[in-house]
């Protein structure tokens, strides 16, 4: 705790949310988490998108400045394949993109709501319209994954969040590496859970993926604090070494985002901020995050000024 003033590194757009059920052009129940990115001119979005039987899919919108005026398919664009792909039968979520340079094409790395729970598949697109399945990359409960968007030593790296059924060990944020994007080892945890009253204490998990700075991969993780009203999400950050990325080199003692407005407080599932996704455009980062499992809603902040708070704010120990 170095400063006792309030400081908002990430603001709220006005017009928020930006996108609600309304606005899809077919029935759903809610939209949220989606996945982003930049396509040509455009911000794309990759919205969960939650029908009335409670399975989910992915769906694309897009705009000229990020903020307005969506033009979102008029029909699913990636749905759950189950006669094919049994690990989708009760849905797929919250989709994480990265764009891949050396491929030239992106990464959606998302959950498939298995029989056997909640389980990470990957599947590649150039054009999201099409997309090819690599499959399940990670057997359940594992969620919260994304890729990195270069090699190290030859080898892709994905983040994500393995849960134990271990009383007591907590569920933290592993890094595994792979030759081939579909075949994965080398897993370790990069990020653990803190214990006991800390707001990211016992379950933590990625929010969007890393995002390269001069300091370091910047990580926004999501803290899942068990209250006596229910499960409360907040935001902090981390940092990865940029050569390295299982060394950490800071992470937040405090949160940075918490639900606070009403469509992030009341929804289908309350008091929630979940961001897959962010763009950048200079030193400026807009994050897209669902509120309250119901609606999606943007935040901006500053990349510097993010990576300087850090530095003030920066416990690594677990203590
Ligand atoms: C997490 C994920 C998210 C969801 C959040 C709050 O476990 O399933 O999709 O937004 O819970 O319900």
């Amino acid at each position: 705790m170095s400063d006792h003033r309030f400081q908002e590194l990430f603001k709220r757009n006005p017009g928020n949310p930006i996108i609600q059920t309304g606005d899809i052009p077919y029935q759903a129940n809610s939209v949220f988490n989606a996945g982003a990115t930049r396509i040509g001119n455009k911000t794309l979005l990759l919205m969960r998108i939650e029908d009335r039987r409670g399975i989910s899919h992915l769906t694309v919108a897009t705009s000229e400045d990020g903020i307005n005026d969506w033009t979102i398919d008029p029909f699913p664009t990636f749905l759950p394949d189950p006669e094919t792909h049994p690990e989708d039968a009760w849905g797929i979520e919250d989709p994480r993109i990265t764009y891949i340079q050396e491929l030239q094409l992106w990464t959606v790395v998302y959950v498939s709501y298995s029989k056997g729970g909640p389980l990470v598949s990957l599947a590649t697109t150039g054009d999201f319209k099409t997309f090819e399945r690599k499959g399940v990359v990670m057997p359940p409960e594992d969620k919260d994954a994304a890729l990195f968007p270069v090699r190290f030593g030859g080898r892709w790296a994905m983040l994500h969040r393995p849960v134990s059924g271990f009383a007591g060990v907590g569920s933290h944020i592993w890094i595994s590496f792979s030759p081939d994007m579909k075949h994965w080892g080398d897993h370790e945890i990069v990020l653990p859970a803190r214990r006991g009253g800390w707001w990211d204490a016992d379950k933590i998990g990625l929010s969007p993926p890393p995002i390269r700075t001069e300091k370091g991969w910047l990580i926004l993780y999501h803290g899942v604090r068990t209250t006596a009203s229910g499960c409360l999400y907040r935001l902090g950050l981390a940092l990865l070494d940029l050569e390295d990325p299982t060394r950490l080199l800071a992470r937040s003692d405090e949160w940075i985002f918490a639900p606070e407005e009403e469509y992030e407080v009341t929804g289908d599932v309350d008091k929630v901020v979940f961001p897959c996704g962010w763009v950048t455009e200079g030193d400026e980062v807009r994050l897209y995050y669902g509120g309250a499992d119901k609606c999606l809603a943007l935040a901006t902040a500053r990349i510097p000024e993010l990576l300087d708070w850090l530095v003030h704010h920066n416990r690594t120990s677990l203590e």
